[in-house]
């Protein structure tokens, strides 16, 4: 809200909800607040409650003291952007969305260690092993692939710490391999983009070594190294890997920051040689042929300066204390247009964030195209259901993401382009999380295909998502390896002193369910390597493959192949508006777009259909779905059906 002199009106413990509602990062944490405590995403602007005050609100949220107040209030208060000042975005609106290939592709990540081991036969995934599969992803539809990081690392998280920019792992092949991977593609069509690692480099990086080890070289103000004593670190905030964020390095007698594990070590980006380095970096990658960039943890760039102490209940509240000092910091969008502005735009590159902690407004702010800032992020609200971590062992409620998409659908306008996805690297696989009945796999893969790829936004499939690969069977932390993981365990297990129920969160959310290698066949490995893998785990190959797959006309993979034909074929799914229709009905999600109509049961139980359907149905001719047969008036488990509107209509509500 602004005062007649034009300054923006302080936020304070008695401003009333709306008010706060009205600032982006406010109402971001107000959606952050309500989804902790499990209410819906837009519980602040119900009718007498957004008339209350903050003070009000914080005097029933028990554990929230005072000083979380203060910490929110210097949050808002300190963001510039109202969600009122809508100027640019209303002006383009008008003008209709402005077409882009990235809001065109079907895009597909690929976690290189896990896919194929090509020429050499060690066990891991490599460029040539991903060279000998373009065929398979162009006949797939896939018109552009996400490299996670290849550059030579220790490997400390598999290749999220970097040690040398300039250069190819070599367990994964070497520049030549990279060239031919990019003529390739592009020979193809299709397009690369890379992870792009830059909140922080491997602790063996050239420039932390010279940070450590010479304090007067100018590579010490690269990163966060502060003096002190061994006890005492320099400030409260957590790794969110699990210990402190801080590691101390006895021989030199200081302290340096480290958000991810104690080998990666936070980049100081307030340093203008650090972005110009790192800018000079990425534009020699572009030079190269790549085409875009995923950015990895971006939003964590710009921290609060002084690093101060983190807020106890906000770090109860996060699983990890010190996140609101870098979430979201003082100069990321500062960063962000300096980066587009001096890489992206120039080249024509494609960048997503990745945004950890980012609500809808602050992703609205930072990819509104006239900002200039990136072009999409990857959000992560939708990821687990309102209440729990990733870690919680519970069964995902698909209601929570109807709801999430509904609220954003409503609120991304044409300036603005979601990136629809279910898995990554990081995360267990979703048809496991939703439902671990054998019988709901195949229903449910599709099922999330059909979302994946008929909603509005640039769809991302994660490998092996496409056959519909789910958890693994580890049965113990022997099996594990990933660092997180470790991390997560060893914290549980001091919390809780019991391996069982340790090792129970693990199970339900280890990135290591996502990193188990490519089901390509039934042979041994599953047709990965002929050789013992790097990460062995189990039989599941023998009976979800590619091979199998692609010979099956009713497998997940040929159902994702006609998913995939028809977006390509219909501009419907790129550039109709998306209109949720029958919103309120619970366990049912049906939406239109343009000459479509899509209609879902998100549970495991039949569903009648929303009485107004029904007489509809004359003017809807199914095109396909994950049953072959129909029926009129019910839904079955997890049914999904694509229909083309046939006959002019008013209205499906
Ligand atoms: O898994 C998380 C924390 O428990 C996420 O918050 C995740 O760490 C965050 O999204 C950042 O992820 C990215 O950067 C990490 C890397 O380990 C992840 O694989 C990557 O996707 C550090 O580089």
């Amino acid at each position: 809200m602004k005062l007649k002199d034009g300054k923006k009106r302080k936020i304070t413990s008695k401003s009333r909800l709306i008010e706060i509602y009205r600032n982006p990062l406010g109402h971001d944490l107000l959606c952050k607040v309500g989804i902790y405590f499990r209410k819906d995403r837009r519980w602040a602007t119900r009718p007498f409650v957004r008339l209350l005050k903050l003070e009000a609100i914080l005097a029933v949220a028990k554990g929230f003291g005072n000083e979380f107040l203060e910490t929110l209030l210097r949050l808002i208060n300190s963001t510039s952007t109202s969600i009122s000042d809508k100027k640019l975005t209303q002006a383009n609106e008008s003008e209709g969305e402005a077409r882009a290939w990235w809001k065109e592709a079907v895009i597909y990540q690929i976690y290189p260690r896990s896919f194929v081991d090509g020429r050499d036969e060690d066990g891991i995934g490599d460029l040539h092993g991903i060279i000998t599969k373009l065929d398979y992803l162009k006949e797939l539809g896939i018109d552009c692939i996400w490299l996670s990081p290849i550059y030579d690392s220790p490997n400390a998280d598999n290749g999220y710490d970097v040690r040398n920019y300039e250069q190819i792992m070599k367990e994964y092949g070497d520049s030549n391999d990279f060239v031919e991977l990019v003529n390739g593609l592009h020979e193809r069509g299709m397009k690369l983009i890379m992870d792009l690692v830059v909140n922080h480099t491997s602790d063996e990086h050239e420039w932390f070594q010279h940070a450590l080890n010479e304090p007067d070289s100018k590579y010490r103000n690269y990163y966060f190294i502060r003096e002190g004593s061994k006890d005492t670190p320099p400030n409260n905030w957590d790794s969110c890997f699990g210990g402190s964020a801080w590691n101390y390095y006895e021989k030199q007698g200081v302290w340096a920051l480290h958000v991810f594990s104690k080998k990666q070590m936070d980049l100081n980006w307030d340093n203008p040689d650090v972005r110009e380095d790192v800018e000079n970096m990425i534009n020699r990658w572009l030079e190269r042929g790549v085409d875009g960039f995923r950015l990895d943890a971006v939003n964590l760039i710009s921290k609060m300066e002084d690093l101060p102490d983190g807020n106890k209940a906000i770090g109860q509240f996060m699983g990890y204390c010190g996140a609101e000092n870098y979430f979201y910091g003082p100069h990321l969008h500062d960063y962000l247009n300096e980066l587009s502005t001096k890489c992206f735009i120039p080249h024509g590159a494609f960048s997503v964030g990745e945004t950890p902690g980012l609500g809808m407004e602050m992703s609205k702010l930072i990819t509104d195209m006239n900002r200039d800032e990136l072009n999409i992020v990857f959000n992560f609200d939708h990821l687990e259901s309102g209440g729990h971590l990733r870690f919680d062992d519970y069964e995902y409620n698909l209601n929570w993401y109807k709801d999430y998409m509904c609220e954003w659908s409503e609120h991304y306008c044409n300036t603005h382009q979601m990136a629809l996805y279910f898995e990554n690297h990081d995360n267990p696989r979703m048809i496991s999380k939703i439902s671990r009945n054998p019988e709901h796999r195949t229903l449910l893969a599709k099922l999330l295909a059909t979302l994946l790829l008929t909603q509005k936004g640039t769809p991302f499939i994660y490998q092996g998502e496409e056959i519909g690969m789910a958890n693994k069977k580890f049965s113990s932390m022997d099996d594990i390896e990933d660092v997180e993981s470790k991390g997560v365990y060893e914290k549980l297990l001091k919390e809780t002193g019991s391996e069982k129920k340790a090792f129970a969160a693990i199970l339900a959310g280890s990135r290591d369910h996502g990193r188990s290698t490519m089901q390509w066949s039934s042979a041994a490995y599953g047709g990965f390597s002929i050789v013992k893998p790097w990460f062995e785990t189990d039989d599941d190959y023998l009976i979800c493959n590619v091979d199998d797959q692609l010979r099956d006309s009713d497998s997940v993979l040929n159902y994702y192949k006609k998913l995939i034909a028809l977006r390509r074929e219909n501009e419907d799914f790129i550039y109709s508006d998306i209109k949720i229709v029958n919103e309120h009905v619970y366990n049912y999600y049906s939406y239109i777009r343009g000459g479509f109509f899509i209609e879902c049961n998100l549970c495991q139980r039949t569903i009648v259909k929303p009485k107004s359907v029904p007489k509809k149905m004359m003017n809807l001719v199914k095109v396909f779905g994950n049953y072959n047969d129909n029926e009129p008036t019910r839904l079955r488990p997890y049914e999904a059906t694509i229909y083309r509107i046939v006959k002019e209509h008013e209205h499906y509500e």
